[in-house]
């Protein structure tokens, strides 16, 4: 479908009469000569066979190993503002699998992905990357240039695809058979986008961690930054104890799923009250302080830190009408890992302001002086979603990609300290009502939970998977994945395997053989019986 679509498109471009389109190799355009590809709005700066051995791309300190392959870099200006950078990697003829492969993008990147691109291109794939049309993680350059907004927002990601098809079948003499989009936290924000805007781009799509909850995503950060951090700006819970928050909520959770293991199946289930781990008032017999003040020691929270982490998990609420605009952080996800990026730090704690405040300041209010202690989450949300709604890809209907054929696998982190996950499966829960019920939406979309598992990969869950794989196997065989087989490493040593389960299915323990091996779990619905429980205690948390 993909081909009849813009067969036209190409006939107009390249009026090579005699050019026979035949799947043999030998038809394709050598290398070099691809820079003479004439594309409107699209300019080839370059294309170059690259040979087989260490390659550094741009902006990247290390070289990487890559077999041979054309480089084509290019620019697509679909209006006169925009500078979209892009390149597409197209292996030799018999090294190509036939296939397209998109990769995302993270944050708000303004850098190729290359590093996707590298893993693509060694299994075969031409690929794709963009730089999004700007240069940096840097949100200034939305200010005054509303044109490069839309282009980060979605235009980016469909111009170099549809450029990149006519590229790969000029150098390859034939269109590629499949297209594939893949990517995660952003680049799962684009794969949601592509499905909605631009169904007929792609067969095949995996979207991790999708961040395209975008506008209410960034409300929701400001909201978390002031509720960690102190008047002056200073953190209000310092990093060993965001590793007590989680330890102590995996203590309280983790066998609310039946299996101890380290992992909490479904943080939803888990209320742990942070109040929990509050600091006992000073009792007499202290020789220094006042006998009310509470002891900030490491095994416990302050008032004010109980506070925070309580807003932390409750989440953002319209503050005039008491109405949830974006779910709280999940139980697990506040400080498991020593990256930054696997705890609350990278996101809320650590920036100096609040995550992504140069979306108010350059993309919204043009001011970049805007002081965020000025928001209104009612009348600004508002605003946002009135002025900038392709900010967000949160249509529900996909019936133009599923009528065009396209399989969508979604998948994320039940411990994401990034991506709320429950906000995930809000959408995912609202699309399968649009798309006619559960069994009609799994023909098409299926939604992967990955208990444990941090932003994109990462935590005390498997987090290691091939959701290409298995999609390419629904797309091109017709057979739709039940789970995903995801494993976990420690010291590159995979010590852990299990299912990801289709949602909302779960993976469960047999009862026999080691609770670290996938075959001993089977995907199973929940009974409607089983309780979700609502108490705060769920266990016996640590005392301090
Ligand atoms: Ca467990």
């Amino acid at each position: 479908m993909t081909r009849r679509l813009i067969a036209g498109f190409v006939l107009a471009l390249l009026p090579v009469a005699s050019e026979v389109v035949t799947p043999a190799a030998s038809n394709g355009t050598a290398c070099s000569s691809l820079a003479a590809l004439t594309i409107p709005t699209i300019t080839i700066r370059s294309a170059t066979a690259t040979p087989a051995g260490p390659f550094t791309p741009p902006g990247i300190s290390n070289a990487i190993t890559l077999p041979a392959f054309c480089r084509v870099e290019a620019t697509g200006r679909p209006t006169t503002d925009s500078e979209i950078k892009f390149e597409v990697w197209i292996p030799p003829a018999d090294a190509w699998n036939g296939k397209l492969e998109g990769v995302g993008n993270g944050g708000y990147s303004g850098a190729i992905g290359y590093a996707a691109m590298a893993l693509g291109l060694r299994r075969g794939y031409a690929v794709v990357s963009t730089d999004t049309g700007h240069a940096g993680d840097d949100m200034k350059f939305g200010q005054a240039h509303p044109e490069k907004i839309v282009d980060w927002a979605y235009r980016s990601v469909h111009v170099m695809t549809e450029a990149a098809k006519l590229i790969v079948r000029d150098a390859q003499g034939r269109f590629a058979d499949k297209a594939y989009f893949v990517g995660c936290s952003s680049g799962g924000h684009q794969a949601m986008s592509e499905a909605q805007r631009y169904p007929e781009d792609y067969d095949g799509i995996v979207a991790g961690d999708p961040a395209h909850n975008r506008i209410r995503q960034t409300f929701a950060f400001l909201y978390s930054w002031v509720a960690m951090h102190t008047a002056d700006g200073k953190p209000i819970v310092p990093m060993n104890k965001l590793q007590l928050l989680t330890k102590s909520v995996v203590d309280a959770c983790d066998a609310l799923d039946g299996l101890k293991d380290g992992v909490i199946d479904d943080p939803r289930r888990c209320h742990f009250d942070p109040a929990k781990l509050a600091c006992p008032a000073t009792g007499a017999g202290q020789a220094t302080g006042s006998a009310q003040a509470p002891r900030d020691e490491a095994t416990c929270l302050t008032a004010p830190q109980v506070d925070a982490v309580r807003k932390m998990y409750d989440g953002l609420k319209n503050p005039r009408t008491g109405e949830p605009i974006f779910t709280g952080w999940p139980r697990g996800s506040e400080g498991f890992g020593d990256n930054p990026i696997q705890s609350w730090r990278q996101y809320v704690v650590d920036p100096p302001e609040p995550m992504r405040v140069g979306f108010f300041r350059y993309f919204l209010f043009h001011d970049p002086n805007w002081d965020y202690r000025t928001i209104d989450y009612d009348r600004d949300l508002a605003y946002a979603e009135q002025k900038l709604p392709f900010m967000s890809a949160v249509e529900k209907d996909l019936t133009p990609f599923r009528k065009h054929g396209g399989k969508l696998v979604m998948y994320t982190g039940w411990a994401d300290p990034v991506v709320p996950p429950q906000d995930t499966v809000a959408y995912y829960d609202a699309a399968v009502k649009v798309n006619g019920g559960l069994e009609k939406t799994r023909e098409f979309y299926r939604l992967f939970m990955a208990p444990g598992m941090g932003h994109c990969s990462g935590g005390p869950g498997p987090n290691q998977f091939d959701a290409l794989t298995a999609l390419e196997q629904w797309v091109e065989k017709g057979v739709a994945p039940e789970k995903l087989l995801a494993s976990h490493s420690t010291n590159g040593k995979i010590d852990r395997t299990r299912p990801l389960c289709m949602y909302p299915q779960v993976a469960r323990y047999k009862g026999t053989g080691s609770a670290d091996e996938a075959a001993n779990f089977s995907c199973v619905t929940e009974a409607p019986s089983t309780p979700v429980r609502r108490s705060n205690t769920g266990g016996a948390p640590s005392k301090p």
